[in-house]
């Protein structure tokens, strides 16, 4: 069995649910925020036999997408604020980033 811990975007994270529901695959959604834009996000915990994770790696593919977002930088490091003129940059954000643990016992009671 493995844990798979998948990072989405919230906006994808109704579709993912609906479509592991759909598969009859089980999971828990966390609310999370991301440590660079500091948005809400949404982290999934999927407990999933060795056998199903091809599966589930591919629903997850299916339903997040990859998406551009604008980032406004808060300051200059260690220069005066004066002149600066906070320029927006676009940064790439998912479709998810996944993480896959090996799960040494599992019991469901
Ligand atoms: P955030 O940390 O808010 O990152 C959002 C996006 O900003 C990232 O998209 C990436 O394109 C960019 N980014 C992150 N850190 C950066 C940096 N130091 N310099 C430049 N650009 C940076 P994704 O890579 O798709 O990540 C989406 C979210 O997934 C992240 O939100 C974070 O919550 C989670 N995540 C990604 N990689 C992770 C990791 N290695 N460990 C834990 N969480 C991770």
């Amino acid at each position: 069995m493995k844990l798979v811990i998948a990072v989405v975007q919230d906006k994808d994270s109704n579709r993912l649910s609906n479509a592991l529901i759909k598969a009859g695959i089980r999971a828990t959604k966390l609310a999370s925020t991301g440590g660079f834009l500091r948005a809400g996000n949404t982290t999934f915990l999927i407990g999933i036999d060795d056998d199903r994770l091809e599966e589930v790696f591919s629903i997850i593919k299916a339903n997040c997408k990859v998406r551009e977002q604008l980032v406004t930088p808060v300051s200059p490091m260690g220069g005066t604020t004066d002149s600066y003129i906070p320029f927006p940059v676009e940064v790439q954000v998912g479709g998810a980033a996944v993480f896959v643990l090996p799960v040494e016992r599992f019991e469901h009671f």
